[in-house]
C-alpha cells in the first residue's frame, strides 16, 4: 500500500507522528575490527582512516599498480533497525568502501556494473586525464549493465575526495551511489594525526511504507545520514584523551550542512585541496559542508560524550511531517474525546511541544507505517537523547577499552554536573523586561468585503 507521508500526518494527527521502534544496539562495524594502529612517529606513516560505520576497499598490487576492484549493485541496507531499503551501492554498502592510497601511487579501479542501467564513476575532486574523469558520454562511454572498465591514473596530490556516478545522478545519487577516497601525503603528516574518521553527508525520500528511495524530491526528504546511517545507529567516534583527531567530512546530499561540534573549537584544515598550510587554518565550532565539498576538521580531544551533528533542527530528525497544523499552545483535550469515538486510540500530542513524542513512541503504544522511523531516538544516561538523524557522540576517555568496543557512558567527576537547585517556577528574582508591543489601533481598518 502507499501510504502518502501528508495523508498518513493528516490521519494520525499533529504528533502522533511517529511509529514504534525498537533501537537496538548500534550497528556492527564492517571493517573496524582491527585494533588500533599505535601511535605513529611525527611525519611519518600515513594513518589509517576509520570510516563510520563503513569499511576500506582492499587493494592488491599488480606491477607496481594498486588495484581496487568496485562492483556497482543493487543491495538491501538498513538505516537503522526499522528501516531498510533496497538501494543502490558499491560492493554491498552505501556507501560504497573507502579508497585509500598514497600520493604518487599508480592506482587501477576495476569497475564492474550490475546495476539494470548503464553508469559510470566520476573521481570527485582528484586531478587526473579527461578520459578517466568519469562522465559519461562527456569523456567516456556510458558503462552498460554487465560491463568492466578500468580506470588507471597516478594520484598527484593527497586529501579527501569522494567518488560517485555521473550518469543518471538524479536515480543514482538518491539511492546511495558514493563513497570517499583518500589520498595520504607522501611526505607523512607534519603534525601528526592520532585518529582519522571519515564520513559522507547523505539525505534520503524513503517515504512511510516504502522500500524504494524516492529520486523525485528535492527537498523534503525523510532520512539525513552520516555514512548512510541515521542516529543511534551511527557509531561513536572513539578517542583518546589528547589525541588530535581529525573528521574527514563529504556532502553529496542535496543540502549544505552546518556541522556543529562540542566540547572543543576545531581547526578546519583540509578538503580536496588536501591539508592545508597552517596559515589557513580556521578555528570554528561550526563548519558548513556544502553540496559537492568536503572538510577535515582536527582537534585535540578532551574527556567526555560531545555531540557532533548538523545544525539545521530538522537533519537531527527522522521522517517528519512538514505541512501539519502546528499543536503548539493549541488545547486538544476536547478534540482527542471526539475523535476517539470514531478512532479508539487516536492521541493528537504537541500541545506542550514536541519532547514527549519519544516517551509515546519507545514505551510502544504509538505506532506508524511499517518501515518509518520515529522522529527522535537514543537514549543516554541522563534519558532521551531526541535526536535522529545527522547525530552522533564523540566518546573521549583517558583509555578506551583494549578491544576497540564502546566504553559506554563518561562518568562524570564529582560536582561537575548542571544540578537542580530549586523546583519552584517563581525561584529567585531574575531580571527580566516587559515586551516591547506597541498598541494597534484598529479604528481605521476597513471590515467590509
Ligand atoms: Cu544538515
Amino acid at each position: 500500500m502507499n501510504i502518502s507521508r501528508r495523508h498518513w500526518f493528516r490521519w494520525l494527527g499533529a504528533s502522533s507522528l511517529l511509529p514504534l521502534v525498537a533501537m537496538a544496539e548500534r550497528s556492527v562495524a564492517q571493517g573496524h575490527e582491527d585494533a588500533l594502529p599505535a601511535r605513529p612517529a611525527a611525519g611519518h606513516r600515513p594513518g589509517r582512516v576509520r570510516t563510520l560505520n563503513g569499511w576500506t576497499l582492499p587493494h592488491r598490487m599488480v606491477g607496481g599498480v594498486k588495484e581496487f576492484h568496485l562492483v556497482a549493485e543493487e543491495i538491501e541496507h538498513e538505516f537503522s533497525p526499522g528501516s531498510r531499503a533496497k538501494c543502490w551501492g558499491y560492493n554491498g554498502t552505501t556507501p560504497g568502501p573507502t579508497i585509500e592510497a598514497v600520493e604518487g601511487d599508480r592506482v587501477r579501479i576495476l569497475f564492474t556494473n550490475r546495476l539494470p542501467e548503464h553508469t559510470t564513476i566520476h573521481w570527485h575532486g582528484i586531478l587526473l586525464p579527461p578520459g578517466m574523469d568519469g562522465v559519461g558520454g562527456l569523456s567516456q562511454p556510458h558503462i552498460r549493465p554487465g560491463e568492466t572498465y578500468a580506470y588507471e591514473f597516478t594520484l598527484r596530490q593527497h586529501g579527501t575526495h569522494m567518488y560517485h556516478p555521473h550518469a543518471d545522478e538524479l536515480v543514482q545519487l538518491a539511492t546511495g551511489m558514493m563513497g570517499m577516497f583518500i589520498i595520504h601525503p607522501r611526505a607523512g603528516e607534519r603534525e601528526r594525526i592520532d585518529r582519522d574518521y571519515c564520513f559522507l553527508l547523505h539525505n534520503w525520500a524513503l517515504h512511510p511504507g516504502t522500500y524504494r528511495p524516492d529520486p523525485a524530491i528535492m527537498q523534503e526528504f525523510d532520512l539525513w545520514t552520516f555514512n548512510s546511517k541515521v542516529f543511534p545507529a551511527i557509531e561513536p567516534l572513539l578517542v583518546q584523551t589528547g589525541e588530535r583527531v581529525r573528521v574527514r567530512i563529504g556532502n553529496l546530499s542535496m543540502w549544505n550542512h552546518p556541522i556543529h561540534m562540542h566540547g572543543v573549537q576545531f581547526h578546519v584544515t583540509g578538503s580536496d585541496g588536501g591539508r592545508w598550510p597552517r596559515a589557513l587554518w580556521r578555528t570554528e565550532a561550526t563548519e558548513i559542508i556544502g553540496v559537492g565539498q568536503t572538510r577535515d576538521l582536527e582537534f585535540v580531544a578532551v574527556p567526555g560524550d560531545w555531540a557532533l551533528h548538523c545544525h539545521m533542527a530538522h537533519h537531527t530528525m527522522n521522517a517528519m511531517g512538514h505541512q501539519l497544523p502546528n499543536p503548539l499552545g493549541v488545547k486538544q483535550r476536547d478534540l482527542d474525546q471526539a475523535i476517539r469515538q470514531m478512532l479508539p486510540g487516536y492521541m493528537t500530542m504537541g500541545e506542550s511541544g514536541m519532547a514527549e513524542h519519544q516517551d509515546h513512541t519507545d514505551s510502544g503504544h504509538m505506532r506508524g507505517p511499517e518501515n518509518t522511523l520515529p522522529m527522535f531516538g537514543g537514549q543516554g544516561p541522563f534519558g532521551n537523547l531526541e535526536m535522529g538523524g545527522m547525530f552522533t557522540v564523540i566518546k573521549v576517555r583517558d583509555r578506551l577499552p583494549r578491544d576497540g568496543g564502546d566504553p559506554g557512558w563518561y562518568s562524570h567527576p564529582p560536582g561537575s554536573i548542571a544540578q537542580r537547585v530549586s523546583e519552584d517556577a517563581e525561584f529567585g528574582t531574575p531580571a527580566r523586561r516587559r515586551p516591547a508591543i506597541t498598541p494597534v489601533d484598529h479604528s481605521d481598518m476597513d471590515h467590509g468585503n
